[in-house]
């Protein structure tokens, strides 16, 4: 049972493990900033390496700032004239979908000038080189990769799921015996406890009977005795 409790156990760390690895999400400035002026993005991103699949969370307040994906040359220029999208809840979440570089600043006036810009280059996930050249070769190459990894990551959890299964019934079948054992144990100990109980009430309410019987017997014949004494003084 410990065995398999360990076994379990692995494999459900190896399953976190492979979650993790599957898919990060990154809070753009974070721990030390958020999505504002003061934040260094070009030191944030060097930390980081992020993959296809993983997202990046801008967390600001929507009355101060706003977050604009733009191409490169917008990027270069500080310019969310012809934007790719638009974003202002001030709780966005991108999904880095594939490899490449995908850039955003603030459309605010002055606060992309002041820095509010960020380049975040999505590397193939086997690649540990984090680079700006994603190009066309590297997202072919990372198809098969992700697809292995995919993969790998469906039979662990499919071997997971079978072992958690197999460790349940086993749990269920134990515990369906013990409490039937217990259950049985305890209508034993109940039909002993109940048959001393109503003997021992039977008895008591047969004595007490019995007492009473025998009290009211012996009242009787004094009662009896003393009229008869009476009788004879008053003959006498
Ligand atoms: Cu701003």
């Amino acid at each position: 049972m410990a065995m398999a409790a360990a076994v379990l156990l692995a494999v459900a760390a190896a399953v976190v493990m492979v979650e993790v690895a599957a898919a990060a999400t990154y809070t753009v400035g974070a721990p030390d900033g958020l999505w504002d002026m003061q934040t260094d993005y070009a030191e944030w991103v060097k930390t980081k390496t992020f993959h296809p699949g993983d997202n990046i969370t801008f967390t600001y307040s929507p009355e101060l700032h706003d977050v604009v994906e733009v191409t490169k040359a917008g990027y270069d220029a500080c310019s969310s004239a012809n934007n790719i999208s638009a974003l202002r809840t001030g709780n966005d979440v991108v999904p880095l979908t594939a490899a490449g570089t995908r850039y955003f600043l603030c459309g605010l006036t002055g606060h992309c000038g002041n820095g509010m810009k960020i380049r975040v280059d999505v590397v193939a996930a086997a690649s540990s080189a984090p680079g700006p050249a994603a190009g066309p070769a590297s997202l072919s190459a990372a198809v098969p990769t992700s697809a292995s990894r995919a993969a790998a990551g469906v039979a662990i959890r499919v071997a997971a799921a079978s072992l958690l299964l197999h460790a349940a019934r086993r749990r269920q079948l134990a515990f369906t015996t013990r409490a039937s054992l217990v259950l049985r144990a305890c209508v034993a100990t109940f039909g002993v406890l109940a048959s001393f109980v109503s003997a021992a009430y039977v008895c008591s309410m047969y004595t007490l009977l019995f007492s009473r019987m025998l009290v009211s017997f012996i009242f009787s014949q004094q009662a009896g005795q003393q009229r008869i004494n009476a009788l004879a003084r008053s003959i006498t």
